[in-house]
C-alpha cells in the first residue's frame, strides 16, 4: 500500500469510518503467569500490554493495521511455559511473544523461540544468562546485575551498614542469580556477610533461618526472593525482632508487597530499579493515570516495564514491512528491534547487545540505570 493510502486508512479506522478487522491485523502472543504465586507479576505486566496496546490501537494502530494481543496463562512453571510458547508460535501463528514472567521459565522456554525464529521478548527477566539464548531472545528488564551493585551501595551510604546476613533461594534461576550477583557486589564493596542462608519454592516457614540470622546481629538482611516466599519472610522477620532494613531484588519491587506483609512489616525494603511512581516525568505521569483509569489501582514496576516494551515494539514494527510471510516478517521485526530508542514509563531506554557464553554476540538487554527507593508506610520512597 502507498504511504499516502495507509495514512488516511489509519485516520479513517482511528475516526472509526473504517472498522479495524478491514486492516490486517497483527497477532502479538502474551504468555505470563496469571495464576499461582508469580501471578503478583503476570497480572500487572498483562495490564501494561493491554493499556498500552489499547493506546496504540485507538492513534490508528501500526500504519493502519491493529495490534491484536493473544494472552496465555504460563502459570509461572517452566514446562507450562514451554507449552505456551509452542501454541503461541506453531498453531496461533504470532509475530513474536512477550514473557514469560519468571526467568526461571524464559531459560526453559525461549530457546523454543529462539529455535522457531521468533523474538521473545521479556519484560520481566533479570537473571543472568536469559539473553544469552540467543539473537531472537530480548528484554527490557534490567538485570540483577546491573541493580544490585547500586542498592548495596546506596543502603550502606545512607544507612553505615558494617555487615549483612544473606537469604536466598536456592532452587529457582532468578532467585539464585540474585544471590550470585550479590555475592559479588558485597565482595567489591567489602562488606562482610555474617550467615548465609537459604530456602526452597513453597517454603512457608523461615523462623529457624531467620533465627540463626538473628544470632549474628547483622545491620542488615539481603534477600533474594520471590514475592511468595519474601513477603511471609519480612512478617516472620519483623515478629522475630529483626527490624533491620531488608535489600531485596526485583522480586521484592511490587506494590503487592503492603498486602502481603501489613501493618508496617513492609517497612524498610530497599529496591532499585529504573521505574518510580515518584516520577513526575510527563510520559510517567501520563501512565500512571491512564493504568489507574482503566484498572482501578496503582500500577507498579511490572506494569511499567510491559507498557513501555509495547510500544517498543510497535516503534519497531512501524520501521517493518509486513507481508504476511510470517518467517520473513518475524526475522524483519528482530532485525529493526535492536536500534529502537524510546522515551517511556520507565525513562529513556535503549538496547544493550549481550553475549552468549562463548562471548559471541546474541540477544539484547536493557540499557538504563536504577534509582533505589525504600518501603514506608506502604510506599516506595525515594
Ligand atoms: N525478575 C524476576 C525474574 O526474573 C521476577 C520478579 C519476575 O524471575
Amino acid at each position: 500500500m502507498q504511504s499516502k493510502t495507509k495514512k488516511l486508512l489509519a485516520a479513517l479506522i482511528a475516526a472509526g469510518i473504517v472498522p479495524a478487522a478491514h486492516a490486517a491485523d497483527i497477532k502479538l502472543g502474551v504468555a505470563e503467569a496469571l495464576s499461582g504465586g508469580a501471578a503478583q507479576y503476570g497480572v500487572s505486566i498483562r495490564n501494561g500490554f493491554q493499556l498500552a496496546a489499547d493506546e496504540i490501537n485507538a492513534a490508528g494502530g501500526i500504519n493502519g493495521n491493529k495490534l491484536v494481543l493473544v494472552v496465555e496463562d504460563e502459570q509461572g512453571k517452566k514446562e507450562e511455559a514451554i507449552n505456551v510458547f509452542k501454541k503461541l508460535i506453531f498453531k496461533d501463528n504470532v509475530l513474536m511473544v512477550f514473557g514469560p514472567t519468571l526467568s526461571n521459565s524464559a531459560q526453559a522456554a525461549d530457546p523454543i523461540a529462539q529455535a522457531a525464529k521468533t523474538v521473545a521478548f521479556g519484560t520481566s527477566n533479570t537473571a543472568d544468562g536469559i539473553t544469552s539464548i540467543g539473537n531472537y531472545v530480548f528484554r527490557n528488564s534490567v538485570t540483577e546485575a546491573d541493580v544490585l551493585p547500586a542498592t548495596i551501595s546506596t543502603v550502606k551510604a545512607k544507612t553505615g551498614l558494617k555487615n549483612v546476613a544473606v537469604l536466598y533461594g536456592n532452587d529457582d534461576v532468578f532467585t539464585k542469580s540474585g544471590y550470585d550477583n550479590f555475592k559479588k557486589a558485597l565482595e567489591d564493596q567489602k562488606i562482610p556477610v555474617t550467615t548465609t542462608e537459604t530456602f526452597a519454592k513453597g517454603d512457608v516457614d523461615f523462623k529457624a533461618q531467620l533465627t540463626k540470622i538473628k544470632g549474628t546481629n547483622p545491620d542488615a538482611i539481603v534477600l533474594s526472593a520471590l514475592l511468595a516466599e519474601g513477603a511471609p519472610i519480612m512478617v516472620q522477620a519483623r515478629q522475630l525482632g529483626l527490624n533491620v532494613p531488608v535489600i531485596g531484588g526485583n522480586g521484592m519491587n511490587s506494590v503487592k508487597i503492603f498486602d502481603l506483609a501489613p501493618g508496617g512489616a513492609s517497612n524498610n525494603l530497599w529496591i532499585g530499579s529504573p521505574w518510580s511512581i515518584e516520577n513526575k516525568a510527563p510520559e510517567n505521569v501520563k501512565f500512571i493515570d491512564a493504568y489507574k483509569a482503566k484498572f482501578n489501582g496503582s500500577p507498579d514496576q511490572f506494569a511499567a516495564q510491559s507498557y513501555d516494551a509495547m510500544y517498543i515494539v510497535a516503534q519497531a514494527l512501524k520501521n517493518t514491512k509486513i507481508t504476511g510471510e510470517l518467517p520473513k516478517d518475524r526475522a524483519a521485526l528482530r532485525d529493526a528491534l535492536p536500534s529502537v530508542t524510546w522515551t517511556g514509563a520507565t525513562g529513556a531506554f535503549k538496547f544493550r547487545q549481550a553475549n552468549d557464553r562463548a562471548g559471541k554476540p546474541a540477544g539484547y538487554d536493557a540499557d538504563q540505570a536504577p534509582i533505589v527507593s525504600v518501603t514506608k508506610d506502604g510506599k516506595y520512597v525515594i
